[in-house]
């Protein structure tokens, strides 16, 4: 930190994302194939709203919007997500030009902005087909994902270099298999075992087969971490802290970068077959990060795993997450002294409860308080000398929050969903001053 605050390195990538069926809309435009998503949400009683992604924020026709947008902000990059079965309507054979189109001229357009598009390969978007044929479960999926890796490095390699293959295996396992909050909707123990396994292996694929297709491609996968934290410093609360971050961090962390997976899944029945975990380790150029809030965790013998995840009594955001952005500082600290990972912070914000005033502008000053104090965060990490390459906002702009609808909002860009106008605020501007000075003063 200099005198007039934080400077972040020169090369310090600065960027925002989203996800296809968060923004896109158009579900069944153009020849795509419909996804889990889109059956969870015409399916009455899954979305707490009644809400579904049909029209989202209309992006599919309003990138060329979006984009100026972005480029009036500042923006250096962007991460989006491509949906599967708008490119591959069943998820494995025909191939949809239609589709593959709608990327390619984002990319040119992004491109044309001088901003640099970013593509995580799966945000959630399995197509229904696949999940027919057991989805996640089944371990043929293995196979159409890494063919699908392929199809869109081939197509689009020559133009994006970075990317993320999976965002967030474990909510896709934990809430899609699960606890069944997520599309597709299982609860069953063994699926899910499966589902957090194929996932691993699928990714694994996926890395060999795109840098087998583009030497050149960067290539990474995004994990959603939560630093754990005991309740009390007793050796029970301490155990069941480290137990509740091997079930959430490890599982994923440790295949991807030991080969290995913690003790807890070995404990809880997942067996891998042999050469599964050569698979699974591949060597990737960074690791996404995304991050919004920590777990602290209480000894409680009647729970599955002895352990219990408490909150406590400190400020929250509209999603009710604890708002501890010393936990961005402990996480990235912590992958550094187990793993040591180039990294991307791919996911960082918070929904707050944004409100246009009589003269139509949006001040949201609790949304600056997070980035700018988890940023703070982040730069020590970085000068502690945690490889950190750049910091991604969610979102650019208000979305589909999944089960809650359109209820919660974490857009530097506020949506009127009535008239999908688009409006950015305070902290959009807040934001394109921090790109300018790559970094802000403290005072
Ligand atoms: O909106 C989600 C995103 O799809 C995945 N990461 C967390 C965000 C906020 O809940």
């Amino acid at each position: 930190m200099d005198k007039i605050g934080i400077r972040f390195p020169e090369d310090f990538l600065w960027g925002v994302s989203t996800s296809s069926y968060q923004i896109e809309g158009a579900w069944n435009e153009d020849g795509k194939g419909e996804s889990i998503w889109d059956r969870f949400c015409h399916t009455p009683g899954n979305i707490k709203t009644g809400d579904s992604g049909d029209v989202a924020c209309d992006h599919y026709h309003r990138y060329k919007e979006d984009v100026e947008l972005m480029k009036e902000l500042g923006i250096q990059a962007y991460f989006f997500s491509i949906s599967w079965p708008r490119v591959i309507p069943k998820g494995e054979g025909k191939v949809n030009k239609a589709g593959l189109d709608f990327y390619r001229h984002l990319v040119d357009e992004l491109s044309e902005a001088g901003i640099k598009p970013c593509i995580f390969l799966y945000h959630w978007e399995l197509p229904q087909a696949l999940h027919e044929k057991g989805g996640w479960t089944n371990p043929n999926i293995v196979r159409a994902f890494a063919d699908y890796a392929k199809l869109m490095a081939s197509e689009l390699g020559d133009k994006v270099k970075l990317w993320a293959v999976i965002n967030e295996p474990q909510v896709v396992a934990h809430a899609g298999y699960l606890t069944g909050e997520f599309a597709p909707g299982i609860r069953d123990f063994e699926s899910f075992l499966k589902a957090s396994h194929h996932l691993q292996l699928a990714q694994g694929e996926a890395i060999r087969t795109m840098r087998d297709t583009e030497p050149n491609l960067k290539i990474g996968t995004t994990l959603n971490l939560y630093p754990c934290y005991p309740l009390e410093d007793t050796k029970e609360d301490r155990e069941a802290a480290a137990r509740i971050d091997e079930f959430m961090n490890r599982w994923y962390l440790d295949p991807l970068l030991k080969g290995e997976y913690p003790p807890l899944a070995k404990e809880m029945g997942l067996r891998p077959d042999p050469g599964d975990m050569e698979i699974t380790h591949q060597p990737i150029d960074f690791l996404g990060v995304n991050y919004y809030t920590r777990c602290i965790v209480k000894y409680d013998p009647r729970k599955p795993m002895g352990a219990r995840i408490v909150q406590k009594n400190s400020p929250v955001t509209e999603m009710g997450w604890e708002i501890y952005p010393e936990g961005m500082y402990d996480l990235l600290m912590r992958l550094k002294r187990d793993y040591d990972p180039v990294i991307y912070i791919t996911e960082n914000g918070g929904a707050f409860d944004d409100k246009v005033s009589k003269n139509g502008t949006i001040q949201d000053d609790d949304r600056i308080r997070f980035l700018r104090d988890h940023l703070v965060a982040a730069y020590r990490a970085l000068k502690e000398g945690v490889k950190l390459k750049g910091y991604f906002v969610w979102s650019i702009m208000d979305n589909f929050e999944w089960t809650d609808g359109y209820s919660k909002r974490f857009g530097l860009v506020y949506i009127d969903y009535r008239t999908l106008e688009r409006i950015p605020k305070k902290s959009a501007y807040w934001y394109r001053e921090t790109i300018k000075n790559n970094g802000f003063s403290l005072v």
